[in-house]
């Protein structure tokens, strides 16, 4: 694509087909408040430098998709009221040219388009309970349907419907990996109710997966289940008694689109007195740490 924006960083380590780990920005404009969202996002950048990669946060700046961002550039999708920007709202912030920070779906997106195949994200968006009512789900699941990158996630959030998210992944056929486990994550905590079919031990397995899935020629992505690490989960009855006020207040005030996670997470962020966000950097980084092993493993098998 003719606009498409790379850092030197990341052009460079591309070019020279180094490891490279996409970044998500939706995490930083509306996933952390503001104050911690800027300082987290420097640090996991460093954490993929550190461990041998190259970091590329993603973001639309002043209608210019990005892949790997200046730090004056990130400073303002942490500071400024930047637009979420989901696939579909990607010509839109092009086009008019204003700046948008990229969710799931538009990080894997843009990503691609650059020729990264990983990515680290904190959860991924899904079926929202209610959906058979509302038809609320992410465009995260078809976009990761149709695009070939390997997305790190700590699952996704019991304010999602679990179930109902993996029965759309095995639809439209996105692989799912437990990493180290056999049951599927639920974000703030280590285990969901929902066994997974397939669990891999090393980094090294998941490249030759994503091998598999070129000679295939197939196009869609693969999600890896990586559970929080068990000093750093939530307590699961704090967990449950909070998720429940959340839910409640988002129907109260009559949340809708967009809004509803963002919402639910800032909603449970204050109810929990900070206790979830905590929990919330500990499994980026964690999940950070699993994607730049994964691109090394990666770049080792290209010829
Ligand atoms: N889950 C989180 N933090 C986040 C998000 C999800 O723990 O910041 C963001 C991601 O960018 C994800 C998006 O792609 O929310 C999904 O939003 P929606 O449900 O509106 O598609
Ligand atoms: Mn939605």
């Amino acid at each position: 694509m003719k606009n498409l924006a790379l850092s030197p960083e990341v052009r460079d380590a591309l070019e020279a087909k180094k490891p490279v780990v996409a970044l998500e920005s939706t995490i930083i404009s509306h996933g952390l408040p503001r104050g911690q969202n800027l300082d987290s996002a420097r640090a996991w950048e460093n954490q993929v430098r550190e461990a041998g990669a190259t970091p590329a946060t993603v973001a639309v700046i002043d209608g210019v998709p990005t892949v790997g961002l200046e730090s004056h550039q990130l400073e303002r999708i942490a500071n400024e009221d930047v637009a979420k920007a989901s696939v579909r709202d990607l010509p839109v912030v092009m086009g008019l040219g204003v700046s948008g920070a990229t969710t799931v779906a538009s990080t894997a997106y843009l990503a691609n388009l650059a020729g990264i195949r990983v990515f680290a994200t904190g959860g991924l968006g899904g079926v929202h309970r209610g959906a058979s009512e509302d038809f609320d789900e992410s465009a995260d699941i078809p976009i990761l349907a149709q695009t070939p990158i390997t997305v790190v996630s700590a699952g996704v959030k019991s304010i999602l419907d679990i179930g109902a998210t993996l029965e759309r992944m095995e639809t439209s056929s996105v692989a799912v990996l437990g990493y180290r486990t056999s049951v599927f994550p639920a974000f703030w905590l280590r285990e969901s109710a929902y066994p997974l079919e397939w669990r891999v031990e090393e980094p090294s397995e998941i490249a030759a997966v994503m091998a598999a899935r070129d000679e295939l020629s197939q196009r869609g992505g693969i999600v890896v289940a990586n559970p929080v690490p068990a000093d750093a989960q939530w307590d699961p009855r704090r967990h449950d008694q909070i998720l429940v006020q959340a839910l409640e207040e988002a129907d109260r005030q009559g949340i809708r689109g967009n809004e509803v996670t963002p919402f639910l997470l800032s909603a449970v962020v204050e109810a929990s007195g900070g206790e979830s966000l905590r929990v919330n950097l500990d499994l980026v980084t964690n999940n950070v740490a699993l994607a730049t092993q994964i691109a090394i493993a990666w770049a080792q098998r290209q010829p």
